[in-house]
């Protein structure tokens, strides 16, 4: 057989094992179409991966998406994603393999499980101040104005958060010349509260480089707590009214355990490592994270914003590949947890795809835990 014919047949046998296996129980299969005509050809998903140990399926199949923000804007369900791309990069101390290089703003409708990709949203040759490393971003909305809140490389390789506008939310976006001030690590989550305020919380761990503004300022070697010492936190910077900058210098959000105390920096199955999101749910604040290295989406609750929070659960168990990020909103009275996993890639860390599950709030307040990935 002909090198041509054997990789027509291999494509051949995974489209229809990955189509096959798509096959959920309860629901339709979700279908994605692309805006643009130059949308490239279904990935072909690992043939080893059997679709049926995974809850929901991915909903772009055409690259890899990873990180989902979503948000409600005008009636209508967003997502902004990262856009994971092949690097080469073997090594992981820096997360220097997500590499990602533009983003891409998709929708979804719930009622049809339809997925739209709306196209390039903004590219990192656009941003004056970035060198590399477009990782999760996050969008609002304000009069009539869309913003796109991304983190990237500087040219000091020190990450910092970008802002891009837009009059559509679809983008494209244009990046403001400099990062906003004060600004730095990754994982950007903009919250509107119900005075129509916006804050930014955000912070990771690792290669998000949180652990080396432990002074307030950079300093180049990693700085962990010790043992006894609380971990590190998210933060919340209140955004000034054009949403162009911070209108405060960034606070911790801290996160205390059932009695009261500061959840441990080596409490590495419930304290903070990256992916900050927050969402408002009967007058409570709701602060969900990744717990990075033991895998959990966890969440912690508070009367006020700015906390104290206090642990009490996962919304997510570890997902199939080591990162895990997610979203929380609601539309048209149901609400949703976005996520990713690597099903198509068969479990490359850096190669993801993006999904959506129903979450379910219990009347006491508590969240119902996801188990996605069935082992
Ligand atoms: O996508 C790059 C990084 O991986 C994100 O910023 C983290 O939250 C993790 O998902």
């Amino acid at each position: 057989m002909t090198l041509q014919k054997q990789l027509l047949a291999a494509s051949f046998i995974s489209s229809v094992a990955f189509i096959l296996g798509c096959q959920d129980k309860s629901a339709p299969e979700p279908t994605a179409t692309a805006a643009a005509s130059s949308a490239p050809a279904p990935l072909v998903a690992d043939p080893s991966i059997d679709p049926a140990k995974f809850l929901n399926q991915p909903l772009v199949k055409d690259r890899y998406t990873a990180d989902p923000s979503a948000h409600v804007f005008n009636g209508k369900l967003y997502i902004y994603p990262s856009h994971d791309v092949e690097t080469g990069i073997t090594t992981d101390g820096e997360g220097d393999k997500f590499d990602m290089k533009d983003y891409r703003v998709f929708s979804y409708d719930p009622a049809t499980q339809t997925t739209t990709d709306h196209g390039e949203a903004l590219n990192l040759k656009d941003v004056p101040w970035a060198s590399r490393q477009l990782w999760a971003p996050d969008a609002a909305e304000k009069d009539g104005k869309y913003f796109l809140y991304f983190p990237a490389k500087n040219k000091d390789g020190i990450f910092q958060m970008g802002v891009a506008t837009s009059d559509s939310p679809t983008g494209p976006f244009k990046a403001e010349p400099e990062p906003i001030k004060g600004s730095f690590s990754i994982d950007p989550a903009v919250f509107k509260d119900d005075d129509g305020a916006h804050y930014m919380v955000f912070g990771g761990i690792w290669g998000g480089q949180l652990q080396r503004w432990a002074s307030g300022s950079y300093v180049e070697e990693d700085k962990y707590p010790a043992s006894n010492e609380p971990a590190l936190s998210p933060k919340i910077a209140r955004l000034s009214d054009d949403m162009l900058q911070f209108a405060e210098p960034p606070k911790d959000l801290q996160i205390l355990d059932g009695a009261g105390v500061p959840l441990l920096g080596t409490d590495s199955n419930r304290r903070f490592f990256e992916a900050a999101w927050i969402h408002k749910f009967n007058g409570k604040y709701y602060l969900s994270y990744s717990t990075g290295d033991t895998h959990y989406i966890a969440y912690a609750v508070a009367e006020n914003l700015y906390g104290p929070y206090t642990h009490k659960g996962i919304v997510l168990t570890p997902v199939f590949g080591w990162t895990n990020h997610h979203s929380i909103v609601q539309h048209e009275g149901k609400w949703y947890l976005f996520y990713h996993d690597s099903q198509l890639s068969g479990g490359k860390t850096h190669l993801r795809n993006i999904k959506v599950t129903e979450l379910v709030h219990n009347d006491d307040g508590s969240i119902q835990t996801v188990d996605a990935y069935f082992e």
